[in-house]
């Protein structure tokens, strides 16, 4: 698919969910990359850049996206000529989109074993991460119950109760306000992440902080599925995570929105959950607390302070 059908089809939700966007970004630049007919570096380069640019600028929240845009195009300024590059490129998209599927994998069997037979879950929105974890125990034969939030405004809970259906998952449905009221029979929350910050905040879809806050008001644990590259290296150093505004129209008809003057329709799509409210994050690397999301930022990203050393002159002192 080209760079702008797939900016579009992220833009306008067809492709969503961190994960999948991070991959549909991936191939982006893979087939741009093999559709470049120049030999010439500096050209290549600057389209592969230009390509980059607008898929990162698609949606502001999910960091899974500038992560799999950064690591298909790191290397592109040390290749010899435009074939070095091409290839490099190619193989890099490829290796993320294998080791993303297998993140998504390793991490359901890992998020699995924090099951119990009979336990009753909680999940909001539609995580393909969350989803693997809650599968994979009904598959070793666990006896499970989930329930299930609709996710105003765009719904993405009616995707999660079709998917949890047809694995043959015994599912509730309720609308988002609901959950303080079952609360007390839910036994585990298991939530995907757009973003997770050094200090240990999730950010994901909106109405999760309510979620885990009503959870930890309850002592019910919540566990966070999260790939190693949705955690957000640039939180190191004081950048904080964008939380996406979307249109009004999503919430409120604009025909309805018109007759209205005085109400501002507010869209968020990504609320922070903090840190004191999640018991795990289960990564491909394994389950971490919250509190050591640094740990993956460095050891498994690969961006420690250094990275940053450079382009923000951290270690800048002017003489005299
Ligand atoms: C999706 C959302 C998901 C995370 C994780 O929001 O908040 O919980 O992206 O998903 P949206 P996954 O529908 O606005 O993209 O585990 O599939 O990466």
């Amino acid at each position: 698919m080209s760079v702008s059908e797939t900016a579009e089809k992220i833009k306008s939700m067809e492709i969503r969910g961190a994960g999948r966007i991070a991959r549909a970004a991936a191939e982006a630049l893979r087939d741009h990359a093999l559709s470049l007919r120049t030999g010439d570096l500096p050209v290549f380069s600057v389209e592969m850049e230009k390509a980059a640019d607008t898929l990162v600028a698609t949606r502001p929240t999910a960091v899974s996206l500038p992560n799999a845009v950064h690591i298909v195009m790191t290397g592109l300024e040390q290749a010899k000529d435009t074939e070095d590059a091409r290839s490099g490129l190619v193989r890099r998209a490829e290796g993320f989109i294998r080791s993303s599927r297998s993140a998504v994998e390793n991490i359901a069997r890992f998020g699995a074993r924090h099951i119990r037979d009979g336990d009753t879950i909680l999940t909001h929105c539609n995580s393909e991460v969350a989803l693997g974890c809650i599968i994979e125990a009904h598959r070793s034969g666990k006896d499970i119950e989930v329930f299930a939030t609709e996710v105003r405004p765009r719904n993405q809970g009616h995707i999660t109760i079709r998917t949890l259906n047809d694995a043959g998952i015994k599912t509730n449905f309720i609308v988002d306000s609901a959950v303080r009221s079952f609360i007390h029979d839910i036994d585990l929350v298991i939530v995907g992440a757009d973003a997770v910050t050094v200090n240990g905040a999730v950010v994901n879809k909106i109405g999760t902080a309510q979620v885990a806050h009503t959870a930890k008001e309850a002592r019910v644990n919540v566990i966070v599925a999260a790939e190693t590259y949705k955690f957000a290296p640039r939180t190191v150093i004081g950048d904080l995570i964008r939380i996406e505004e979307r249109s009004p129209d999503e919430v409120l008809p604009a025909a309805i929105a018109k007759t209205l003057p005085n109400v501002t329709v507010r869209n968020p799509a990504f609320d922070v959950t903090p840190a004191e409210y999640i018991d795990l994050i289960v990564t491909e690397a394994g389950a971490i607390p919250p509190q050591m999301a640094y740990v993956i930022i460095r050891e498994y990203l690969g961006w420690g302070i250094e990275e940053f050393q450079k382009s923000l002159d951290l270690n800048h002192h002017p003489e005299g």
